[in-house]
């Protein structure tokens, strides 16, 4: 290619501080460095964790910065000892880190890589610096990935090749919200057939863990959300019902308590709110009710609980990316899609141009998106 190893110009959203509107820079990319691959971003979906990152609320973030970790693009270069990849390979780029050869890495009940843990610096490759320059100034990257951008430069621990036959579209889920759900339901929670589920928060996350317990044959998939408006949703997706907790006088661990016959056998948080933490765990079959923590809170949030809660025999997990190892699950999933076992498009209400990224974080602020893609 002819802007192999050279500086290239492009479009960017650059958050130059918390709290401010996204603004539309043209920014320089450098080449990548050894082990780092550059890609041309075509998607990319719009996840609550990058409006965490808008408002400072995550420790991964130093401003300016380029948000965005739900993509997918094509190589467009990749720097010296880069064998996995070439230029014209589609690609998803991964914000959880695969290096294969920690620890970690290596136990399969694991996903979190100590690659990244020991060495990275917060928004930087793994060497310490940033690919991106606007008006002069450094600008770091999000979560590995930074997805908000034409051109985005990641490390080849953070790239998966996915399927040539791949339409670069709504795929981009599984860079995220879809992974996260899938995850949280088949690897972190194990859901087994016929039993009965709880869903906290109907987003883009709750609607894959959704889609992922009807996958595994849950006879009973309760969706929970304080906007009536994502029941309808949720409910072709594969709810069996729906509960708005502000519609009853009674608490809603309460409610799915007495509604169970004891409590729920599988309870997904996918809100990241401590109260809804707690509610989910109090929600849990008392004997033998787990509960995967699937949504983030912000920096230095707390929960408090009753510990006779979980000596009775519930179990509370939690899970970066539902627990899956990225690089592994990845060209799976995206195989899986291809061959139809799911379908990405429902979780999908908006497409919007780049340029009107903005207009789709409103739409998220407001609860009337799932997921919106911005095509660039
Ligand atoms: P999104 O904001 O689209 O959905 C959250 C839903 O929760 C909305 O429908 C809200 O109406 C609803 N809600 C908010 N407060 C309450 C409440 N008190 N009671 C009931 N419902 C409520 O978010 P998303 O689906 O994009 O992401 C969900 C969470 O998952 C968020 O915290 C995000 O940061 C996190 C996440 C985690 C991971 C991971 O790897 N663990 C990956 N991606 C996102
Ligand atoms: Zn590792």
């Amino acid at each position: 290619m002819e802007t192999a190893g050279k500086v290239i110009k492009c479009k960017a959203a650059v958050t130059w501080e918390a709290n401010q509107p996204f603004s539309i820079e043209e920014i320089e990319v450098d080449p990548p460095k050894a082990h780092e691959i550059r890609i041309k971003i075509v998607a990319t979906g719009i996840c609550r964790s990058d409006e965490h990152g808008v408002t400072g609320e995550l420790k991964e973030v130093q401003f300016p910065i380029i948000l965005g970790h739900e993509g997918v693009g094509i190589v467009e270069s990749v720097g010296e000892g880069v064998t996995e990849f070439k230029p014209g390979d589609k690609v998803i780029p991964l914000f959880a880190t695969q290096c294969n050869q920690c620890p970690t890495c290596k136990d399969p009940r694991s996903n979190i890589c100590f690659a990244e843990k020991a060495g990275r610096a917060v928004g930087m490759m793994s060497d310490g610096s940033t690919r991106f320059t606007c008006k002069g100034k450094k600008i770091n990257q999000f979560t590995n990935t930074g997805t908000f951008t034409e051109y985005t430069v990641v490390n080849e621990n953070n790239c998966a090749k996915i399927e040539d036959n791949t339409p670069l579209d709504s795929v981009c889920l599984i860079g995220c919200s879809f992974t996260t759900g899938y995850g949280s339901v088949v690897k972190t929670a194990e859901v087994k057939p016929g039993s009965s589920c709880a869903v906290f928060g109907l987003g883009g996350v709750g609607l894959a863990v959704i889609m992922a317990c009807k996958l595994s044959g849950a006879s009973r998939i309760i969706g929970i959300d304080v906007n009536k408006d994502k029941f309808e949703k949720a409910k072709e997706i594969g709810a069996t019902e729906c509960i708005n907790p502000k519609d009853s006088d009674k608490h809603i661990a309460q409610l799915l308590l007495e509604q169970t016959g004891g409590g729920v056998d599988y309870v997904f948080e996918c809100i990241g709110n401590t109260d809804t933490i707690v509610s989910a765990i109090c929600s849990s079959h008392v004997a033998y009710g787990t509960t995967v923590l699937v949504g983030i809170s912000g920096v230095s949030k707390t929960i408090t609980f009753d510990p006779m809660l979980l000596i009775t025999g519930r179990t509370v997990k939690g899970a970066i990316f539902g627990g899956m190892k990225s690089k592994d699950s990845v060209p799976k999933l995206v195989s899986d899609f291809n061959a139809k076992k799911f379908d990405l498009d429902k979780l999908v209400t908006h497409k919007l141009p780049f340029d009107q990224i903005n207009e789709g974080f409103e739409l998220m602020r407001t609860g009337k998106s799932i997921r919106t893609i911005l095509t660039l």
